[in-house]
């Protein structure tokens, strides 16, 4: 079967698309009590979940499931043993903890969720609206729902913020990878196969993804982690590393050196394209570029030294795109291995309405443990795709030549042994590049999961386990 015939009414909406008109958002974290009422809410809750043709304006519902819970729906054993791995096993192992730099202050042990002092999640209910009422309806009516079946851990909200800007100010959720047999977001080099995201396809190399046969079949794996940001932590390091000899705040060396860090300026302009301002900023949101126009670049050609957009910076680091040795059409096939489909929202009310940093560095809030990101990215590896990328290209020191030898500026999580150390950032420039030290860890895991999504069908199968 080729690409081109994705079976997208049994694909969860979500996978293919953001839900960008769906202004309001809440993630219900549940756990299964009685499995044969769950079985009965999810047989009622089928018509319901948006599927990848439609848009319905008045809401959008998805749900995935975590091992546990497949597990406590009486999924059937030889089916469980098909899942990957690190789903079997779940995020918070010994291994995965290494890996992913969940130590110190992430450390799965003082998690709000998902953690082994934590409840047992089993099920997410992700929930989309236009308007707040919109949300509250949705939410009460889902919970009066599930209540025979499931308690409810936790309602994870979300917040839509000015200019579709993360907590630090940058706007977000533009790169994307265009899949095949989804709409065409783009050509060439951004086009990756349908089995990189969905079980059932073949992926980049012509393979099937690991899972269990044909219940797997649509399904995706979804990597769930609440990010806490430190965002007056960010801003304050930076500002303190631009001041001049006389220790004088310089607002423009300010923002151009977080946008080294990110590999985008706040307005969401690549570096690469536009290296010496923010060429958006101060466009009002319906003028911005397409996003697929704000993602259309490599560095290979532009800007093979960083001298643009720094070899480490977060954008860069997460998708090298053309830029890894030994040739750009081989670093684009390998890095299209690594491809997240990323569906995150932010939470917690911004430190300033504005988003400024001047407005963030005025302010008296400590900006501790309110906001951050509900990080959610989709794939059909989890090993290959989201563990690949954060610890190999986001956390990993060690790769002197790609990064200089240093975690990612934004994200990443600085050295295992010692939770407070500050990493390294280069920025290259000619004659002399900048090095700055010191940087802490501005972004803090509260907790997490790993969940599959599975297609439509799958959730009928769920629904009717006797
Ligand atoms: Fe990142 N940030 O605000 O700085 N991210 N990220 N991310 N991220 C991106 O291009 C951010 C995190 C990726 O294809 C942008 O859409 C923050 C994790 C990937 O060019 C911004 C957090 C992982 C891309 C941020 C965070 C990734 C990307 C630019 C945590 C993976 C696309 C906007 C709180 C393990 C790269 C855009 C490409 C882009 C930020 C986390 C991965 C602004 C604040 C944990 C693959």
């Amino acid at each position: 079967m080729t690409d081109t015939t994705v079976e997208l009414s049994d694909v969860q909406g979500i996978i293919r698309r953001g839900y960008g008109d769906m202004h309001h958002a809440c993630f219900l974290l549940l756990r299964i009590r009685d499995a044969t009422a769950t079985r009965r809410w999810l047989d009622d809750l089928i018509g319901g979940i948006t599927d990848g043709n439609e848009k319905p304006p008045e809401g959008r519902l998805n749900i995935a499931f975590t091992y546990d819970g497949l597990e406590s729906l009486g999924l059937e054993q030889e089916l469980l043993d098909g899942f990957s791995r690190e789903f079997k096993e779940g995020m918070t192992t010994p291994h995965r903890q290494r890996i992913l730099g969940d130590f110190g202050r992430s450390a799965p042990e003082s998690w709000e969720w998902g953690g082994p002092t934590n409840e047992p999640v089993h099920c997410v209910l992700f929930l989309y609206a236009p308007t707040s009422e919109g949300l509250a309806g949705f939410c009460d009516a889902q919970r009066a729902a599930f209540a025979e079946g499931c308690s409810e851990i936790r309602l994870l909200g979300t917040v839509r913020l000015p200019l579709r800007k993360e907590h630090f100010g940058f706007r977000d959720g533009i790169a994307q990878p265009g899949i095949r047999g989804f709409e065409s977001r783009d050509e060439g080099g951004n086009m990756v196969a349908a089995g990189e995201f969905l079980l059932g396809w073949r992926n980049q190399s012509g393979r099937y993804p690991e899972g269990p046969g044909a219940f797997g079949r649509n399904g995706s794996y979804l990597v769930f982690r609440q990010l806490e940001q430190h965002v007056r932590k960010f801003w304050e390091f930076v500002d303190n590393a631009t001041r001049d000899g006389d220790g004088n705040a310089d607002a423009a060396e300010r923002t151009r050196l977080a946008a080294k860090m990110v590999g985008r300026w706040p307005s969401g302009a690549p570096l690469v394209r536009h290296p010496d301002r923010d060429a958006d900023a101060g466009t009002p949101e319906d003028e911005f570029p397409p996003d697929e126009v704000s993602d259309r670049f490599g560095y290979h050609a532009l800007d093979p030294h960083g001298h643009r957009c720094p070899l480490g910076s977060h954008i860069r680091r997460s998708n090298p795109r053309d830029a890894l040795e030994p040739d750009p059409a081989s670093s684009l096939r390998n890095s299209n291995l690594h491809r997240i489909l990323r569906r995150g929202r932010a939470y917690g009310p911004p430190i300033s309405p504005s988003m400024e940093p001047a407005d963030i560095l005025a302010s008296s809030e400590d900006g501790d443990g309110a906001r951050g990101l509900h990080f959610l990215c989709f794939q059909a590896d989890i090993a290959q795709q989201f563990e690949f990328v954060q610890q190999n290209w986001i956390n990993s020191p060690k790769v002197e030549s790609l990064f200089y030898a240093a975690a990612d500026p934004i994200t990443g999580a600085h050295d295992p042994e010692h939770p407070d150390y500050g990493g390294t950032f280069t920025v290259q420039a000619t004659p002399v590049r900048r090095r700055v030290t010191g940087i802490p860890r501005f972004v803090d895991v509260k907790g997490g999961a790993y969940f599959f999504m599975p297609g439509i069908s799958a959730v009928a199968h769920l629904s009717q386990i006797s």
